[in-house]
């Protein structure tokens, strides 16, 4: 009986959570840690992180030079695409918004690949990555990233499924026409919206 009970399907989400956490997902008190690959070293003299592409100033900061960047903080829920949704998160970190304006994007980037470090990226659309909560993040929770969690520096775009939270990030680029990141090339979508379920390409 007390197996049978464990079966009888439960609603997955309290009804005063319903306009926080999208279809299909479940609310984790758990930070699952989920990547392709090994967790990178990271080396402080060599490390940077380039802004590249269709801008008129290409930037690269060092590790030091990062660290004179203005922080600012979001409050933002995460949804993977594997069904898990962690509420809660104040991320601490640098608005892409800012990077945005100091690199002079062109008009005709309108889109942008993150690079992790290793070879994993994903694709997003410059609309996106210019909202207000979208963050290179250093911090989560008031503590420094974990190196599993992308320490020292990870992509946080709370509107999107959470493969688009670039760990370990090394790398923004800013292109005309769209290129698959890692697991778009898989077919992930690369919309990539939790509120319309888009998990996979057409
Ligand atoms: N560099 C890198 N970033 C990555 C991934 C990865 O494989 N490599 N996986 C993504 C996926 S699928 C998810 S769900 C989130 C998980 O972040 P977390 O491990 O901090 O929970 O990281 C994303 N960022
Ligand atoms: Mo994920």
């Amino acid at each position: 009986m007390v197996q049978r009970a464990r079966n009888i399907k439960q609603p997955r989400v309290a009804p005063e959570l319903a306009n926080r956490v999208p279809p299909g997902q479940f609310v984790t008190e758990r930070w699952p840690v989920l990547h392709h690959g090994p967790v990178p070293t990271f080396d402080p003299l060599t490390w940077d992180l380039c802004v590249s592409g269709l801008v008129t100033n290409p930037l690269r900061f060092t590790w030091k030079e990062l660290g004179s960047v203005p922080l600012t903080t979001v409050h933002a829920d995460m949804h993977c695409v594997t069904r898990w949704s962690k509420l809660d998160n104040a991320w601490e970190g640098i608005a892409v918004k800012e990077l945005i304006a100091r690199a002079g994007v062109h008009p005709e980037a309108h889109f942008v690949l993150f690079h992790g470090e290793g070879g994993y990226s994903a694709n997003l659309s410059r609309y996106v990555v210019a909202d207000d909560d979208v963050l290179l993040a250093l911090a989560h929770n008031g503590q420094e990233l974990t190196p599993e969690h992308g320490f020292p520096l990870r992509l946080v775009v709370p509107q999107r499924y959470a493969w688009k939270s670039v760990k370990w990030l090394r790398g923004i680029e800013f292109v005309a026409k769209d290129c698959l990141g890692f697991w778009e090339r898989y077919g992930y979508n690369s919309g990539a919206d939790p509120w319309k379920q888009e998990r996979f390409a057409e």
